[in-house]
């Protein structure tokens, strides 16, 4: 009885998915080179950021400052947990998938982590336009709701649906997150003086994030047109540009117009004045 019980038992602290992907990622260098690319530069990334925030003061770029050094921060531990075996593992994908009944290699890592480096994108994109708290807390729910909704898309198997149903959701998320970005916060980014990088990072931010669902979509996890490593790189190849990009470009102006940033009408005031 008693043996039988430490065998199940045994069983259950070594998972059979979690060892074949970390053998899948061992053997596939391309796969692999995807992640350890985001590893060195997120390591440089903070290191640069923390060169570049080192002489901001005021309040609000200062916190401006740390949600977009978080984002490298939380990049490295994503990735490197990734790389560890820790957040990565295989599904058996259900009847109607393209690979249906294959043990298919999942970074669900990837969308657990993603719920807490978008918020701070967001943070950062939202204290720059000088919004108000309402705002602020729509886009970064609405953004973690995208997040969670995205990593149930990607773990559930018991229906081929269902993980579409889930896609579905997450994406009615996402158009809640757009249209804070592309309604609501260039007009408070008009009145706080910061349209012009406002909307070079709007832009950035809006055109990358498309392309993760798409990613997701065409992906292995998806209709399985392209294969994990392809996916994999593409998702490090838009986590470059929207994160480590888009924070370079942010802090680089946040530094050098501090008074710009610190001198914005409070979010709050300025719409209730600007509805008057
Ligand atoms: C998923 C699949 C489900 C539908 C949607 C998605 C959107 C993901 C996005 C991710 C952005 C990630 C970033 C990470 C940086 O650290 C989850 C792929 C809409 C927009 C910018």
């Amino acid at each position: 009885m008693i043996t039988q019980a430490t065998g199940d038992a045994s069983a259950l602290v070594a998972p059979v998915a979690q060892t074949n992907a970390v053998e899948i990622l061992r053997n596939d260098t391309v796969l692999s080179a995807s992640l350890w690319i985001n590893v060195a530069l997120a390591g440089l990334a903070i290191l640069l950021f923390v060169y570049m925030g080192r002489n901001v003061e005021t309040p609000r770029a200062r916190l401006i400052w740390v949600s977009t050094l978080l984002v490298p921060l939380v990049s490295l531990a994503s990735y490197t947990a990734l790389l560890s075996g820790l957040t990565v593992g295989t599904l058996e994908m259900p009847a109607g998938h393209a690979l249906a009944g294959q043990e298919v290699f999942s970074p669900w890592g990837r969308y657990l982590t993603w719920t807490f480096s978008t918020p701070m994108i967001l943070l950062a994109l939202g204290l720059l336009a000088g919004t108000d708290t309402a705002k602020l807390f729509t886009a970064i729910t609405m953004d973690v709701g995208m997040c969670v909704t995205g990593l149930a898309a990607a773990l559930v198997t018991q229906s081929y649906l269902l993980r579409w149903v889930f896609f579905g959701i997450s994406s009615a998320f996402f158009v809640a997150v757009l249209y804070v970005l592309l309604v609501e916060w260039p007009d408070d980014a008009a009145r706080a003086g910061t349209a012009e990088i406002f909307g070079t990072l709007k832009l950035l931010t809006v055109v990358l994030w498309l392309g993760y669902p798409i990613l997701w979509a065409l992906g292995i996890e998806g209709f399985a047109l392209i294969d994990a490593a392809v996916t994999s790189w593409g998702y490090s190849a838009l986590d470059i540009l929207a994160k480590y990009v888009f924070a370079f470009l942010l802090l680089r102006w946040v530094a050098g117009n501090e008074d710009t940033v610190a001198s914005a009408p409070d979010g709050a005031t300025a719409s209730a004045v600007a509805d008057d």
